[in-house]
C-alpha cells in the first residue's frame, strides 16, 4: 500500500477496472429488482459547471448505493444537444452548430468521465442524431392522425434581437431572457400539440403522486389551473350574434355593469374595422407582453365599442368595452364584469366611471363598504329578484339551471394550461416533418421518408431562419399527388426532444422503433433527479410525452417518474454562479488540482442535497484532508497486518464491545439516511464521528484485530458511493480480491447494539418505585438479588414481605408483595 494517498493514481485504477469490466452496463436478464436512476441530462456548453457536478454526485452514490443492495441499477446519460447557444457561437465563430456541439460533447463527456460516474455509456445519445430525432418526427406524424397536433395561427411573443418566438416564461419584465430586448407580439401560424386533452389526467394523477416534493405538485397544479363555473352567452342589440364568457362567479349575474374583450376577440377586432381609435388602442395592445405576470400588474386600459350586451336574465342592456386585462387564450376571451365584488372590474370600473352595483352581503358585522373596495368573498345575494337571500353557492347552480333552461349558459370547466406550440423558427432542431403543397395543402411526410435530415453543408450565417434560404432542403415534390411542394421550415421546441430521452435510454439500440418493451422493464424511472428550474414544463410535458407514448401503444405505464428528487443550487458568496458576475469555480481546476473524489465529498458533506450548497476553497481542502487521513488510518491498520477472520469472538471486553456498537450505531444511521432522506452530509458526519473513536482504539489482542477489521472494512464500504475512487484501492488493500464496486451494502449487528447494560424500572405493586442498572445479559437471580439490595427498595419494603417477583426482560422488574 502507498504511503500516501495519490488522487491521480487511485482515479485512474478504479476507472481502468469500471472501464474494463463494463461494471455500470446493464440489461434486463441481470437478477433483482431493477433500479432505474436518472439525473437531467446536460445541455452541451462546453463544460461541466458545478450544478452538474452536484446533480451528477448525488445521483451516482444513489446509484452505486443501490447496486450494493443487489439491484440491477441503471444510470445513463446523454446529450439535450439541440438549442440556441449552439447556433449563435455557430454565428459568432462561423463553424457548423454540429461541429460546435460534438466538440463540447466530447469535453464534457472527458470531464464526466474524468469524475467516474457509473453511466452505461453504451447507451449514450444526443438528441442532435438523426437516428434520435428521427423518433420525435414519427411521433408527431402519429399525433397529427389523432388530430393532437395541429396548425393554428397565434399571437406570440417575438423576441426581434434573436429574431423567435419565446414561451411565456422566458419574457422577463416585458424583454427577452437571453436578449433582454423589449417582446413584441406577432401572429404567425404554428403547431401545437394539444396537451390540454391531457389536462384533467395530469392534473388528477399528481395527488397520487407521493415520490414527488410537494412544492413541484403544487406548482404543476397551479400551472394546469382547471377551474370549475360556468359559460354565458349575452345576446347583442341588433345582431344574431351573441357574446359567450366563462364565469367562476354565476352567483354575481345580477351585479354585471358591462361587458370586457379580449383585444384580439373576433369583435373586438371587427369593431376597430370600423373605428380608427378601437384599431389604434388595438395596434397598442400588440406592444406589450403576452406574459401572464405582466397582465396582473399592468395599468388597466380599455376602449368602449358601441355594441350593446342583454343580460339573459335580467334583459339589462350593458355596455362592451374592450380592455386589457382580459387574456385572450383563457375561457373565451371575454368576462361579464361585476366591479363590486371582482378586483380587476372594480379597478377599471372606477377609472372609467362605470357602475358599480352591489349584489353580495355578508352576515358578519365586520363587513367593509364597497365604497372601500370590491367585496371579492362569497356571502349571500341581494339585488338579484328571486335569488335574493340564497348563498353565493347555491344561487350560482340556481343561476347556471335557469339559464340551461333559457339555451344561455351550461356549466363549464377552463383549465389555465394552454395547448404547447412547439414551432421554432431557428434552424438548430429537429425539422417538423410536414410538407405544403398546393393541391393537398398540408401533407404529413410518409414514415418511410424519416428522419427528414437537418442539412449540414451549407455556409453558416447570422440567418437565424438557415431552412428557409435553402432551396436544396425545401424544394420536394408532394408524396401525395407529385407536384412541387415545400417543406416546413420551422423545427420542433428543444422540449420536445427532452420530452422522452428517458425512455429512449432503455432501447437506445433499437433501430425499427421508437421504444419497445425493453421500457416496461425500466419504466417508471425510480428516480428523477434534478433542478427545481424544470417543475414546470420540462416534467409536464414529460408526463404528457408519456401518456401519449402509452396511448400510441409503445409503452404501458401510466407516469414516467416515481420519484422526483431536485437538488439545490451551488452558490459562491451566497449568489448563484455566474458568468456575468464572475463568480465561477470551474470543476476542471478541482478535480485536477484534488482528484474528483474531493470535489464529491465536499459536494456531499457540505449541506443536505435538497439546499443550497456554499463554495468554499476551504471546504475543498478540509474534504482533501479527510482522504488523506482516511488513508493513513486505513494504512496503519493494514501495517499492523489484515486478518480475514470474520467472526466476532463472543467474549469481548467493554472497550471493544464499545466500538462495535459505534460501529453497527453508524452503521444503521448510514443506511437510513441512504435510503429514505439522501442525507450524505448527516452519512459522512457520522462516518467521521466513528473515525474519531477508532483513532482512540489500541490494537493489542487478535480480536482486537479482527474488530478493527470490521471497522475499516464497513467505513470503506460505506464511503464507497460517495468517494468510490479511493475506496476502490482501499478495499484492496484491506485484502478483499473482489472488487469493492461488486461488493453487498453491509447488514446491521443487531447484537452489537445491545448495550453492555440496560436500565430496568422497578415496580412495588405495579407502582413505580426505582430503576436499576444491571449487565445486559444478567440473568434471573442476579436481577432479584440486585433488585432487594436497593436502598429505595427496602425502604418501601419495611414491614411488608415479598410474594413474588414478575420479571420482564429489558425493561420491568415487578414485585408483588403482601
Ligand atoms: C364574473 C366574476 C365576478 C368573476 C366576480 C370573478 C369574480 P379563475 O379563477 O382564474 O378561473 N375571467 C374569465 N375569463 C377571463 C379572461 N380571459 N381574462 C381575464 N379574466 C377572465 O378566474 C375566473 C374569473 O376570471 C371569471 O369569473 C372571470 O371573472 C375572469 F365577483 O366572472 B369572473
Ligand atoms: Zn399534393
Amino acid at each position: 500500500m502507498d504511503l500516501q494517498y495519490d488522487a491521480k493514481k487511485v482515479e485512474k485504477l478504479a476507472q481502468e477496472y469500471w472501464n474494463q469490466h463494463k461494471t455500470f452496463e446493464v440489461d434486463e436478464n441481470n437478477p433483482g429488482d431493477k433500479f432505474y436512476c436518472l439525473c437531467m441530462f446536460p445541455y452541451p456548453s462546453g463544460n461541466i459547471h458545478m450544478g452538474h457536478v452536484r446533480n451528477y454526485s448525488i445521483g451516482d452514490a444513489i446509484v452505486r448505493y443501490q447496486k450494493m443492495l443487489g439491484k440491477n441499477v441503471l444510470q445513463p446519460m446523454g446529450w439535450d444537444a439541440f438549442g440556441l447557444p449552439a447556433e449563435n457561437a455557430a454565428i459568432k465563430n462561423k463553424t457548423h452548430p454540429a461541429k460546435w456541439t460534438y466538440k463540447n460533447i466530447a469535453n464534457m463527456k472527458k470531464q464526466l468521465q474524468a469524475m467516474g460516474y457509473g453511466y452505461d455509456w453504451s447507451r449514450e445519445l444526443a438528441t442532435c442524431d438523426p437516428n434520435y430525432y428521427k423518433w420525435e418526427q414519427w411521433l408527431f406524424l402519429r399525433l397529427y392522425e389523432k388530430g393532437l397536433a395541429y396548425k393554428k395561427n397565434s399571437v406570440v411573443n417575438w423576441d426581434p434581437v434573436d429574431k423567435t418566438v419565446l414561451a411565456n416564461e422566458q419574457v422577463i419584465n416585458g424583454r427577452g431572457w437571453r436578449s433582454d430586448a423589449l417582446v413584441e407580439k406577432k401572429e404567425i401560424s404554428q403547431w401545437f400539440l394539444k396537451i390540454t386533452e391531457y389536462a384533467d389526467e395530469l392534473l388528477a394523477e399528481l395527488d397520487g403522486m407521493t415520490g414527488w416534493p410537494e412544492q413541484v405538485r403544487t406548482m404543476q397544479k397551479n400551472w394546469i389551473g382547471k377551474s370549475t363555473g360556468a359559460k354565458i352567452n349575452f345576446g347583442i342589440v341588433n345582431s344574431q350574434n351573441t357574446i359567450e364568457v366563462f364565469t367562476t362567479r354565476a352567483d354575481t349575474l345580477f351585479g354585471c355593469t358591462y361587458i370586457a374583450l379580449a383585444p384580439d376577440h373576433e369583435f373586438a377586432k371587427q369593431a376597430a374595422k370600423q373605428d380608427n381609435k378601437i384599431n389604434a388602442f388595438l395596434e397598442k395592445c400588440k406592444l406589450s407582453s403576452t406574459a401572464e405576470a405582466d397582465f396582473s400588474t399592468a395599468e388597466k386600459e380599455g376602449i368602449e365599442t358601441n355594441i350593446k350586451a342583454v343580460n339573459p336574465l335580467t334583459g339589462d342592456l350593458l355596455p362592451v368595452w374592450i380592455a386589457n386585462y382580459i387574456l385572450s387564450s383563457y375561457g373565451t376571451g371575454a368576462i361579464m364584469a361585476v366591479p363590486a365584488h371582482d378586483e380587476r372590474d372594480y379597478q377599471f370600473a372606477k377609472k372609467y366611471n362605470l357602475p358599480i352595483k352591489q349584489i353580495i352581503e355578508y352576515s358578519n358585522e365586520t363587513q367593509m363598504s364597497i365604497k372601500d373596495g370590491p367585496l371579492t368573498n362569497r356571502g349571500v345575494l341581494i339585488n338579484s329578484s328571486k335569488y335574493n337571500g340564497l348563498t353565493s353557492e347555491i344561487a350560482a347552480q340556481e343561476i347556471v339551471n335557469d339559464l340551461k333552461i333559457l339555451g344561455s349558459g351550461s356549466k363549464s370547466i377552463s383549465y389555465r394550461l394552454r395547448d404547447w406550440g412547439v414551432s421554432r423558427q431557428r434552424y438548430w432542431g429537429a425539422p417538423i416533418p410536414i410538407i405544403y403543397c398546393h393541391n393537398c395543402d398540408i401533407v404529413p411526410v410518409p414514415d418511410k421518408d424519416l428522419p427528414v435530415v437537418l442539412p449540414d453543408n451549407f455556409e453558416f450565417s447570422d440567418n437565424p431562419k438557415v431552412l428557409e434560404t435553402l432551396p436544396e432542403f425545401y424544394n420536394v415534390k408532394c408524396p401525395k399527388c407529385g407536384n412541387d411542394a415545400v417543406r416546413e421550415t420551422d423545427t420542433f421546441d428543444t422540449f420536445f426532444e427532452s420530452s422522452w430521452y428517458y425512455a429512449r435510454f432503455a432501447c437506445r439500440d433499437q433501430e425499427n422503433s421508437m421504444l419497445d418493451k425493453r421500457v416496461d422493464y425500466w419504466a417508471p424511472i425510480d428516480l428523477y433527479i434534478g433542478g427545481i428550474e424544470h417543475a414546470i414544463l420540462h416534467l409536464l410535458y414529460a408526463r404528457f410525452f408519456h401518456k401519449i407514448m402509452r396511448d400510441v401503444g409503445i409503452l404501458k405505464s401510466n407516469e414516467p417518474f416515481a420519484r422526483l428528487f431536485t437538488q439545490g443550487m451551488v452558490l459562491k458568496d451566497g449568489s448563484k454562479m455566474s458568468k456575468s458576475k464572475g463568480n465561477v469555480v470551474d470543476p476542471q481546476d478541482y478535480i485536477d488540482k484534488y482528484g474528483s473524489d474531493t470535489l464529491r465529498l465536499f459536494i456531499m458533506f457540505s449541506a443536505p442535497p435538497e439546499l443550497s450548497l456554499e463554495w468554499s476553497d476551504t471546504g475543498v481542502e478540509a474534504a482533501h484532508r479527510f482522504i488523506k487521513k482516511l488513508w493513513l488510518i486505513v494504512k496503519k491498520h493494514v501495517d499492523c497486518g489484515i486478518v480475514t477472520e470474520k467472526n466476532i469472538p463472543g467474549n469481548l471486553n467493554s472497550i471493544q464491545m464499545d466500538l462495535r456498537r459505534k460501529l453497527h450505531e453508524t452503521l444503521a444511521k448510514v443506511t437510513d439516511n441512504m435510503e429514505s432522506r439522501f442525507a450524505f452530509n448527516t452519512v459522512i458526519a457520522a462516518i467521521m464521528e466513528l473515525l474519531n473513536a477508532y483513532n482512540k482504539f489500541n490494537i493489542q489482542s487478535q480480536t482486537d484485530k479482527i474488530i478493527s477489521q470490521e471497522v475499516m472494512d464497513t467505513v470503506v464500504l460505506m464511503l464507497s458511493p460517495i468517494i468510490p475512487h479511493v475506496s476502490h484501492t482501499l478495499w484492496q488493500s484491506l485484502g478483499h480480491k473482489k472488487a469493492i464496486v461488486n461488493e453487498l451494502w453491509p447488514t446491521v449487528d443487531k447484537k452489537a447494539l445491545l448495550k453492555e447494560t440496560m436500565e430496568m424500572s422497578v415496580q412495588i405493586d405495579g407502582k413505580l418505585r426505582a430503576s436499576l442498572e444491571v449487565p445486559s445479559n444478567a440473568d434471573r437471580n442476579t436481577i432479584e438479588t440486585e433488585v432487594l439490595l436497593l436502598e429505595k427498595i427496602k425502604k418501601h419494603l419495611t414491614n411488608k414481605s415479598v410474594k413474588k417477583i414478575i420479571i420482564v426482560p429489558g425493561k420491568l422488574v415487578n414485585i408483588v408483595s403482601v
